[in-house]
Order: structure tokens, then C-alpha cells, then sequence
């Protein structure tokens, strides 16, 4: 999907406030500061679509993106950061948790992991959580340009292995900076709008 119209649908900050209108969705889960709100930008070609953070735990709210009125893209409050006090972990992973605990049909869910550092234990835990819940997902190994290109397939492997991935769940190589991985994201999201039963944009009709 080239040049995408997106924009922010709405910041969520408690559960009564999560929309329900039955478009597919994308969240992105992962560790504070793993690049989710970059990687968001660069999908969607909008360079300051959602805060990217120099100071970690800056996305405090799940955040409705909605691309081309077709599906939402949503991005979740990072686990993990440090600095958070107890009840604000807490609320957020309240949050998340009912977010993601909620059944929905046309849901999928991007995991990401550095790529440089490696699956940390949260990850790990996340993974199982989403294996649990049932949720759809795929994981993306993020800040790639930061890992030497003969390392790469090391480093996708050991987070495949310290995630105890199935061998079908697909583990995509992605770096915001350079691009890598965009188009291989985007047909992985395409695929799964297509289950889902999304619309076509009538945007992209007649493009390449
Ligand atoms: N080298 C490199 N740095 C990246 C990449 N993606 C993100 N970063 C940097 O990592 C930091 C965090 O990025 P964010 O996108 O804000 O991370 P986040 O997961 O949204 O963080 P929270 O909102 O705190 O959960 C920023 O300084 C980014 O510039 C990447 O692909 N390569
Ligand atoms: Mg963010």
C-alpha cells in the first residue's frame, strides 16, 4: 500500500473508551523504546504521525490510527519502562490487558522485539500472553540497521528460540532508519486484512 491516509482516530486512556466499530485492527506490543511508534511512522510514510520518544515511556495511551478508513493501526503503551511508577504500570497494563483481552475477530498483532538486544523476559512473557489469549501475531525484529548484516539471521534465530516460536510464526527483519522490511510488513498486514475481510481501499485501485 503506497502513501496511506492515516490519522489519529483517538487516544485511549481507560477502557470505556476503546472503539468497537468492527474495522480490523493491528497493535503493536512491545518493550518501551523498541521502536514501536517509529516503526508505525515509517509503515504509514508519515514521519511524525505518532511521538517518537527520546525519553522512554512517552506513549502512555493506546493510540487509534486509522489508515485509509479501512483498519486501525494501534499503538500500545510500552511495557518495561523502568523509570514508571508501580501504579502507573499497573494502570497501563490493566489497560493493555483489557485491550487485548477483548474478543475480536479482526485482530492482529505486531510483536516487537530490538533486534539488536535480543527477546528480554517480558518479551518472552508477551509472547505467551498472546499465545494464550489467541491472538494472531507475528514478531518483528526492530532497529535492524543496528545489527551487522552477517549477524541477522543469528539474531532472528535466537529471538525465534528464546520466544519458543512455532516455526510457522513469521519473524520479519525491520529497521524505521533505513526501511528494510517495510514491503515484507506490509504484505504480512496485507494478508491479514484480506482474512479479515477489509475493504479494498478504492484508493489503491489502478496503482502499482
Ligand atoms: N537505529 C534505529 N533506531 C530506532 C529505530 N526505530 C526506533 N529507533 C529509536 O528508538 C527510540 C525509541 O523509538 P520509539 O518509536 O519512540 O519507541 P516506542 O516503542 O514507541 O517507545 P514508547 O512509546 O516509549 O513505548 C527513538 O530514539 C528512535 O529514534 C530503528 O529502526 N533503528
Ligand atoms: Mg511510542
Amino acid at each position: 500500500m503506497k502513501n496511506p491516509q492515516a490519522e489519529l482516530f483517538r487516544a485511549v486512556h481507560g477502557e470505556q473508551d476503546l472503539p468497537g466499530d468492527g474495522r480490523p485492527e493491528l497493535a503493536l506490543v512491545g518493550r518501551s523504546n523498541v521502536g514501536k511508534s517509529s516503526l508505525l511512522n515509517r509503515l504509514l510514510g508519515r514521519g511524525a504521525l505518532a511521538r517518537v520518544s527520546r525519553t522512554p515511556g512517552r506513549t502512555r495511551a493506546i493510540h487509534f490510527y486509522l489508515v485509509d478508513r479501512r483498519f486501525f493501526v494501534v499503538d500500545l503503551p510500552g511495557y518495561g519502562y523502568a523509570r514508571a511508577s508501580r501504579s502507573e504500570r499497573a494502570r497501563w497494563g490493566g489497560l493493555i490487558e483489557a485491550y487485548l483481552g477483548r474478543p475480536r475477530r479482526g485482530r492482529n498483532v505486531l510483536l516487537l522485539v530490538d533486534g539488536e538486544v535480543g527477546a528480554t523476559s517480558l518479551d518472552q512473557q508477551a509472547a505467551a500472553y498472546l499465545g494464550e489469549v489467541g491472538v494472531p501475531f507475528a514478531v518483528v525484529a526492530t532497529k535492524i540497521d543496528k545489527v551487522p548484516r552477517g549477524r541477522r539471521a543469528g539474531s532472528l534465530a535466537a529471538i525465534r528460540g528464546s520466544l519458543a516460536l512455532a516455526a510457522e510464526r513469521p519473524v520479519h527483519a525491520f529497521s524505521s532508519h533505513t526501511g528494510e522490511g517495510t514491503r515484507e510488513l506490509w504484505r504480512y498486514i496485507e494478508d491479514f486484512l484480506a482474512v479479515a475481510g477489509a475493504p479494498h481501499a478504492e484508493r489503491e485501485e489502478g496503482r502499482a
